[in-house]
């Protein structure tokens, strides 16, 4: 297969390489090789898919008067469940949906709404650290873990729900109802409809699927709205009680449930996947290491609890976060489309609604914008390195008003629970872990296990 110029002045792969079972994304990432031009345009089941890398590029796809968030493949069957909820509402077709609860919800993600959450936060990532304090020297599932402590703690500083999830040996069923149901919905997106409509025995199973989330999401609320007290000011009482400043209307009952679905995914499988890949990063990184155990060393001697004050003095933990995301975006793909015809980089044309896709991985690594682009490197997010990077090849949380909502929740809740890790354990990769990358809309390493031992005064 060889590139070929389009008629747009895109590269193409014409014909388009069969797209793996798996990892779709990651395939993508290995077809950017072949493109230094930092695009390349592919036809999926009949349709144009654009892929942009180049940082430059990128910083013209991310300019909000020319691009939009359009909602097609994968996001239009996740929609199945999570409806108009923030993720995956349309800002035209949906009225005001995206609007209204963007406005009504901010508000309970700013930094200092924080000090609101940190309580349970830290209850939950303690709840982590006392499991593991019970497993010395046995292999521990440490994804698996993760994601207990990131859907306890959304659930419970979010919606005052509590799954209690390290009580249990297996996962919540909710856990395996929403895999199932991304695996369906990535699936769909891959295949002509069709095809779906043949499979009658999947469409019933991802039904049911969607039936426990949703009725596990009802049930939360009922309650909630049976024993309300005015004043309730997690993200439930906002949205069960909360008017939009603009319209002066309240969220719809639909609405409230589609949000708390919404939140319950968002909120846990990508911090799941920065804790993991932090984790497998520090294994590799003995120099990283060695600093993030000097600094829970100083700022937490001894077994001393941090407050929310302790979290954001650190500097250490929140670099070896943001260099884990850049190597390892849990989210590896967001999508835009221009809302009108236009040209990119000058000889790009793409027509409006163009499926424009930016990889994370080919972004975050691309020789234009990161010196040594590979390397896990910790010093690059020191201040005077940070003030010279190049603006737009660093998209984490994605782009403009649709950027992640929860960021500041996913910081503060992973520099806690990485800090009390680090000052209670040290780890041993016994089996000499070799990074095994799951995707299901996030991606997360695959049966990532360490051995776990409480660390002794001066280790
Ligand atoms: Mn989050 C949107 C990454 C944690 C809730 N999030 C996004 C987007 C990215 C993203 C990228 C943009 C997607 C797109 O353009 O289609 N989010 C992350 C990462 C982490 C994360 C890498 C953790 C690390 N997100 C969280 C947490 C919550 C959350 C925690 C909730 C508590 N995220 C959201 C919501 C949206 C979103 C809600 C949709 C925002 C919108 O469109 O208005």
């Amino acid at each position: 297969l060889r590139p070929t110029p389009s008629s747009q002045g895109i590269p193409v792969l014409d014909p388009a390489p069969p797209l793996p079972d798996t990892n779709p994304v990651a395939f993508f990432g290995e077809l950017s090789k072949q493109f230094p031009e930092g695009i390349f345009s592919l036809n999926i089941a009949g349709q144009e898919n654009v892929f942009v890398y180049d940082p430059d590029l990128v910083t013209e796809v991310s300019d909000e008067t020319r691009f939009g968030k359009p909602i097609f493949a994968p996001l239009s069957h996740v929609r199945d469940y999570t409806g108009a909820g923030l993720f995956t509402a349309h800002e035209v077709d949906d009225g005001d949906a995206w609007g209204m609860a963007h406005r009504i919800l901010m508000p309970a993600f700013s930094q200092r709404a924080m000090k609101n959450y940190y309580g349970q936060m830290l209850e939950i990532a303690q709840s982590l650290v006392g499991k593991w304090a019970n497993a010395e020297g046995e292999p521990v599932r440490i994804t698996d873990d993760y994601t207990r402590l990131t859907l306890d703690t959304i659930a419970l500083s979010g919606f005052g729900y509590r799954f209690d999830s390290f009580a249990e040996e297996e996962l919540h069923p909710f856990l395996n109802a929403l895999l199932e149901a991304l695996v369906e919905s990535m699936r769909r997106s891959q295949e002509l409809p069709g095809m779906t409509a043949l499979r009658t025995d999947d469409d019933k199973r991802y039904r049911k699927n969607i039936q426990l989330m949703r009725d596990l999401v009802e049930s939360v609320i009922k309650e909630r709205r049976q024993g309300m007290s005015s004043g309730e000011d997690d993200l439930l009482g906002l949205m069960l009680q909360a008017t939009d400043p603009d319209t002066g209307r309240p969220l719809d009952d639909d609405n409230v449930r589609d949000q708390v679905v919404t939140f319950l995914i968002a909120g846990h499988e990508t911090t799941s996947g920065l804790l993991s890949f932090a984790t497998y990063s520090l294994m590799r990184n003995p120099h990283a290491l060695a600093q993030a155990y000097a600094e829970v060393d100083r700022l937490m001697p001894g077994d001393t609890v941090p407050d929310y004050d302790t979290i954001m003095k650190m500097d250490v933990i929140p670099r070896i976060l943001e260099e884990t995301l850049r190597l390892w975006a849990p989210i590896p793909q967001i999508m835009k489309a221009p809302l009108e015809d236009t040209v990119i980089g000058g000889r790009y044309e793409l027509k409006q609604g163009t499926k424009t896709n930016l990889l994370m991985g080919p972004l975050h690594t691309h020789p234009k914008a990161w010196e040594r682009p590979h390397e896990f490197d910790i010093d690059r997010w020191l201040p005077e390195n940070r003030a010279r990077h190049h603006q737009h090849a660093y998209k984490p949380f994605g782009n403009g008003r649709r950027a992640c909502i929860g960021r500041q929740f996913a910081l503060t809740e992973a520099r806690l629970a990485l800090a009390l890790v680090l000052q209670k354990f040290k780890f041993s990769d016994t089996t000499d872990y070799k990074m095994d990358v799951r995707e299901a809309l996030t991606r997360k390493p695959g049966d990532f296990e360490l051995v776990i031992r409480r660390r002794q005064e001066h280790e």
